[in-house]
C-alpha cells in the first residue's frame, strides 16, 4: 500500500481514537454509582446515613479479622464494580467514624466485614448486609449496586436471634412551619416485607406514637433530623425536614 493511501487511513483511525478517548472520558466517571450507605448498631447507634457515589475500589484485609473463622490474612484485594462493600470503603475515606474497616479473606468465595470503625463484631455478634431493605444473598462484594440502592450494614447483638425488621421513616423534605403534616413508620422484614409499625415515637419531634396504620403528624418550626428508634428494631433511616414559611 503506498503513503498517499495510507495517510488518510491513519488520520481517520487517529481521530477515532481521540473520539474515543473522549468518549470515555465521562464514561469513566459516570461509572460512578449514587447509592445511600447506612451503618447502625444493635444498640441502635448510627454510624453513617449518606448518599455516596462510588465505583471499583481496593481493600486491606487482615488477620485480625477473625468474625467469621477461618484464617484470615493481611492483604489488599481489588473489587471492580460498584459494590456494597465498595461503598462502605469509599465512604470510610470520607468520614472518620465508619474508619478503618475489618475485613477476613479467609474464604474463597468472598470478603467477609467484621469491623467498622470502633464497631467490631465479638463474640455471637455479625454485620448484617441489607440491600433495599432486605437480606443480602451475597457477601459485600458479591451484592452489585444500582443508581438510589441502600445499603444497610447493621451490626447484630447475636447469630443465635433472627435478625430485627428494619425501621423506615416516610417523611417529606419540606414542610410549612408549624403546619401538622403525617408521616409514616413502616418495618421491612429480613426478606424485604414491609408492614406499619404502631406505637412508634419520632424523635426531635412531639409527635404522638404511631397509630395502626404506622401514621402519625409532626409540627416543626426549624429544620430537624427526624429518625425513629424502637426497642427490637434497626433504627430508622434519617429524615433532614426543611422548614419553609
Ligand atoms: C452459618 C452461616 C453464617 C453465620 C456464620 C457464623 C456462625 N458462627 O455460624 C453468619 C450469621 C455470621 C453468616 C453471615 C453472613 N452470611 Co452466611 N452462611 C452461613 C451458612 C448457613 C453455614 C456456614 C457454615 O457454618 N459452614 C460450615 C463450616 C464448617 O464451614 P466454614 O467455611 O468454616 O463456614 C464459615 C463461613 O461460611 C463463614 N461465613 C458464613 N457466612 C459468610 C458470608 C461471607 C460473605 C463470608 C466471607 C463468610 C461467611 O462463617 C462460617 C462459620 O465460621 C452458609 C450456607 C452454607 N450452607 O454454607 C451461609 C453463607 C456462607 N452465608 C452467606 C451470606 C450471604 C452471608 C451474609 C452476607 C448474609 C447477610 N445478608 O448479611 C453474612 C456475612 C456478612 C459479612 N459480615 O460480611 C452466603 C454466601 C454467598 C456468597 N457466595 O457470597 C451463604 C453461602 C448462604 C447463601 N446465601 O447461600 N452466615
Amino acid at each position: 500500500m503506498s503513503h498517499r493511501i495510507l495517510a488518510p487511513a491513519l488520520n481517520l483511525a487517529l481521530g477515532l481514537s481521540l473520539l474515543l478517548a473522549l468518549l470515555a472520558g465521562p464514561a469513566a466517571a459516570a461509572s460512578k454509582v449514587p447509592a445511600t450507605v447506612r451503618v447502625v448498631t444493635w444498640e441502635g447507634k448510627v454510624l453513617l446515613d449518606k448518599a455516596v457515589k462510588s465505583g471499583s475500589v481496593t481493600v486491606k484485609t487482615s488477620e485480625q479479622a477473625d468474625c467469621l473463622g477461618g484464617s484470615p490474612t493481611n492483604g489488599r484485594q481489588s473489587i471492580p464494580g460498584t459494590t456494597a462493600l465498595g461503598i462502605l470503603q469509599q465512604a470510610s475515606k470520607k468520614y472518620e467514624q465508619v474508619r478503618p474497616l475489618l475485613l477476613s479473606n479467609a474464604f474463597d468465595f468472598g470478603l467477609g466485614l467484621c469491623g467498622v470503625g470502633d464497631a467490631v463484631a465479638g463474640g455471637e455478634q455479625w454485620w448484617v448486609l441489607k440491600l433495599n431493605h432486605a437480606d443480602s444473598t451475597a457477601g459485600g462484594e458479591g451484592t452489585v449496586l444500582k443508581k438510589n440502592d441502600v445499603v444497610l450494614w447493621y451490626l447484630a447483638e447475636s447469630y443465635l436471634q433472627p435478625t430485627p425488621s428494619e425501621l423506615y421513616l416516610k417523611a417529606p423534605a419540606k414542610v410549612k412551619r408549624q403546619k401538622s403534616t403525617r408521616v409514616r413508620v413502616l418495618a421491612f422484614d429480613s426478606a424485604g416485607k414491609k408492614k406499619p409499625v404502631e406505637g412508634a415515637s419520632i424523635r426531635n419531634s412531639n409527635a404522638e406514637p404511631t397509630n395502626a396504620n404506622g401514621y402519625t403528624r409532626v409540627k416543626l418550626n426549624r429544620k430537624t433530623k427526624l429518625i425513629v428508634r424502637k426497642s427490637g428494631f434497626i433504627t430508622s433511616n434519617r429524615v433532614v425536614v426543611k422548614v419553609k414559611k
